[in-house]
């Protein structure tokens, strides 16, 4: 993994003042004409704004969102919208991680949306993140990693979880994310989140595929191999991180 740092003209460096500035570098990638996946949460909702700005300036881009919630946003700020379906190739997806480690490997879906958002990188020719500096980890793990799930068969998914995890030495909470009106928190698939308190994940690379094997998994929060880089903010300036 390979590190420039950008220095920072900002003299605040407050957390949406970081994401801001992380979002503002990553858009320098960005062109008119492009077809851009947006992605979700705090640090995507700064990426969306600016991307709004530079819509009302003139910018010629396509979006195709990763949530409901982006969307919105996206749609109040004039930005043009499409769906994967529509719009099948994307030059450059960009969103945000709950944690970056080695190699740029990322644990994502605190925010809920992660099988969208993983569709969504997947289709585009390069997958960007952005995030500021608390999200660089030695070891994924600690921040728990969200495992998207059926609703049918819960118990059986669930011990199959913990049955492939143990497997591979991992132990922890496996905690069913609660929705805001009390029940399970239920993505705009229509499915349930697991977070995973392992704690520690330093074979990310046999976790992933073991998860991916439960039939009741219908994705995880383990993005390996996917980001082409990260714009990293912090106070010093924007860090340039590559595998
Ligand atoms: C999305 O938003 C998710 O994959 C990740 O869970 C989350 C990061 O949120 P934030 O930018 O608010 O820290 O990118």
């Amino acid at each position: 993994m390979s590190a420039t740092e950008t220095p920072s003209n900002d003299t605040t460096s407050s957390p949406a003042a970081l994401k801001r500035l992380a979002a503002l570098e990553a858009l320098k990638e960005v062109r008119s004409g492009m077809k851009l996946g947006l992605g979700t949460g705090s640090t995507a909702i700064e990426l969306v704004r600016a991307l709004g700005e530079m819509v009302a300036g003139g910018l010629d881009v396509v979006g195709v969102p990763t949530s409901e919630r982006t969307a919105e946003l996206a749609r109040s700020l004039s930005i043009p919208l499409s769906t994967l379906d529509e719009t099948p190739e994307l030059d450059i997806a960009i969103d945000g991680a709950d944690e970056i480690g080695p190699d740029l490997a990322l644990v994502k879906g605190g925010g809920g949306a992660l099988l969208r958002e993983k569709i969504t990188a997947s289709a585009a020719r390069r997958f960007v993140v952005i995030a500021d500096e608390t999200k660089m980890v030695d070891c994924l793990g600690r921040f728990p990693l969200p495992i998207e799930v059926v609703p049918f068969g819960l118990t059986v998914t669930l011990r199959q979880i913990r049955e492939v995890a143990g497997a591979l030495g991992l132990t922890g909470n496996l905690e069913m994310r609660a929705g805001a009106g009390g029940g399970h928190y239920v993505t705009d698939g229509g499915h349930f989140i697991v977070d995973a308190h392992f704690g520690r994940i330093p074979r990310p690379g046999e976790l992933g595929p073991a998860l991916a094997a439960v039939p009741g998994v219908v994705e995880h929060g383990l993005f390996l191999g996917m980001a082409d880089i990260a714009y990293v903010a912090g106070s010093t300036g924007v860090q340039i991180v590559r595998t």
